[in-house]
């Protein structure tokens, strides 16, 4: 059982250039804003405050990376499809995350993708895994905020990604509560 016990912010990037010294392996969490991509982070490392989170969604706008057990990187994505964001500030986030998914060198071993269970996979998701798919990413569905939902609730709505996801697998997971960290954990060890 890998237990995450060392966390670090290394750095955070604007541009293309991740110039990361060692070639150590990443994870991606991408997902919409306010999705809740930081608190998955920090609740994963058991920290309140590693990757700083928002009421406000769209604040993260670096793609940060953190280096975990002295051994592979979380790599924490600003969010897609924050209205509030300029048609030019949305295009350049969203270039940013082509270029890591289609070009960089650095691909990830995978790219968690975080939305909120209550909401399940919006036209933004769907784009998302398409390009993921297009360019041959592991993909893992984390539907968090499952603590909002009663378990009834909730393993409905799980169902329904799920069958919409197809072969992709959904986790469900929270955040708040931890719910779904030790499986999520282990997914995460099974690909670094
Ligand atoms: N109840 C509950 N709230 C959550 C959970 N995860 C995140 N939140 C809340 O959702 C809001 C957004 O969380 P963030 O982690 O900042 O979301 P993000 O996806 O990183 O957002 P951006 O950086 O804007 O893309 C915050 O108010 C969090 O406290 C969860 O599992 N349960
Ligand atoms: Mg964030």
């Amino acid at each position: 059982m890998m237990k995450i016990s060392k966390s670090e912010f290394i750095k955070g990037v604007i541009g293309n250039d991740y110039g990361l010294e060692d070639n150590l392996p990443h994870v991606a969490f991408f997902g919409r804003s306010n999705a809740g991509k930081s608190s998955v982070i920090n609740s994963l490392v058991s920290k309140k405050d590693l990757v700083k989170t928002s009421k406000l969604p769209g604040r993260t706008r670096e793609a940060n990376f953190f280096r975990i057990n002295d051994s592979f990187f979380f790599v924490d994505f600003p969010g897609y499809g924050y209205a509030k964001h300029s048609i030019s500030e949305r295009n350049k986030m969203i270039k940013r995350i082509l270029w890591y998914v289609e070009f960089s060198n650095v691909r990830p071993q995978a790219v968690f993708l975080i939305i909120d269970v209550r909401v399940g996979l919006t036209t933004l998701d769907r784009d998302m895994i398409k390009i993921l798919k297009d360019n041959k990413h592991t993909i893992v569905i984390v539907a968090n905020k499952i603590d909002k939902l009663a378990k009834g609730a909730a393993k409905k709505q799980l169902l329904s990604i799920q069958k919409e996801a197809q072969d992709i697998p959904v986790m469900g997971y929270s955040a708040k509560t931890n719910e779904g960290k030790d499986e999520l954990t282990q997914t995460i060890a099974s690909f670094v």
